[in-house]
């Protein structure tokens, strides 16, 4: 979820499999396209939002074949 008042910078696209519809971005978890236990990724969200009001966001973490 991201306010309406704030853009991801980068969004690969929208989320259309599980709701609310929301930006997402890939998360490089290797060659084996696995995060396998132990493992560990790092993901930096950027944020444009024109009114340099707040913003406010959950993340959430979508994985299977097209996870998105
Ligand atoms: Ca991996």
């Amino acid at each position: 979820m991201l306010s309406s008042n704030a853009i991801l910078f980068g969004a690969a696209g929208t989320t259309t499999c599980a709701t609310p519809a929301s930006p997402y971005v890939s998360v490089n978890v290797e060659t084996d396209n696995v995060l396998s236990p132990g493992e560990s990724a790092t993901v930096v969200l950027e944020f444009t939002t024109p009114t340099n009001a707040g913003i406010v966001y959950t993340t959430r973490v979508l994985t299977g074949p097209n996870a998105h």
